[in-house]
């Protein structure tokens, strides 16, 4: 059961080099916390990572919602990822053929490959869209989340979809960080790293398809490594308290769940 090892041991036996920096940040700074941060300008995104960075191990980040984006953000973004020692990871959903994957990925507006340390990917259109992003590295380190389920109601991934996808992930090790998914039993390899999204601790949904789970379910009973956290934090009165109580609760459920 890859959920009983603590965050050190996976660090060892993760075959990408972002999972690896992942795992050992969130044991070094007793987070598991992934803040998105959904908001539209940069001011908001840069003050709010201000007060949070030091609670959060990763900062999930939609580019393409920014409606004031520079490359001056990306040196500030950056510069507090270094600062706090978390990592970014854009949540794209890369869904075409390889080819142009590779353009949206390298090129355009956003330039991602320059800034981002990982990607979402949905595994759809097969596997020229991974062999696209391996290819596509410049020499630097980076690392795939892999779709394998989603959290929003009818989704139309079945359960079929979901096995195929970690067979398709399991062929790029170097390149895979872990999955985007709801259940313990979707993967077993304890270097790859479960992110899950859909997390809340007032509500159970919103009007438009989201469900969301307790910190405590996600972390004791559906197998989640890497917790994102978006309105529950970003919508709160005051989101540098809330991020630090998600940030426990989070954390206390961990240390339950490997101390048996
Ligand atoms: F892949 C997924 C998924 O299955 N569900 C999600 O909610 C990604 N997400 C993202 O997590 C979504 O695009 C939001 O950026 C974030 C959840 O935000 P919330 O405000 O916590 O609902």
């Amino acid at each position: 059961d890859r959920t009983l090892l603590p965050y050190e041991k996976r660090a060892e036996l993760a075959t990408n080099s972002i999972a690896k920096e992942l795992f050992n940040i969130m044991a070094t700074k007793k987070t598991n916390l992934c803040l998105s941060v959904d908001l539209t300008t940069t001011t908001s995104i840069l003050d709010l990572l201000e007060k949070v960075g030091e609670h959060v191990c990763l900062v999930k980040t939609h580019i393409d919602i920014i409606e004031d984006f520079s490359a001056d953000f990306i040196t500030r973004l950056k510069s507090l990822a270094k600062r706090f020692n978390f990592l970014i990871l854009e949540d794209r959903k890369y869904a075409d053929i390889g080819n142009t994957v590779s353009l949206q990925y390298l090129k355009g507006l956003y330039k991602v490959a320059e800034w981002a340390d990982c990607v979402t990917v949905h595994s759809l259109p097969g596997e020229g869209i991974l062999k696209a992003l391996n290819n596509s590295t410049n020499g630097v380190s980076q690392g795939v989340f892999l779709l394998a389920e989603m959290s929003s109601e009818g989704n139309l991934i079945t359960p079929d979809y979901t096995e195929e996808t970690v067979k398709m992930a399991l062929k790029y090790p170097n390149l895979m960080c872990g999955f985007v998914c709801q259940n313990k039993s979707t993967f077993k390899e304890p270097g790859l790293i479960q992110l899950t999204p859909g997390v809340q601790l007032e509500s159970t949904k919103d009007g438009l398809g989201q469900v969301y789970n307790t910190p405590e379910k996600v972390m004791l009973e559906k197998g989640a490594d890497v917790v994102v956290v978006g309105r529950g934090i970003v919508a709160a009165k005051s989101p540098e308290s809330q991020a630090l109580v998600y940030k426990d609760v989070l954390w206390k459920n961990y240390l339950k769940r490997v101390s048996g």
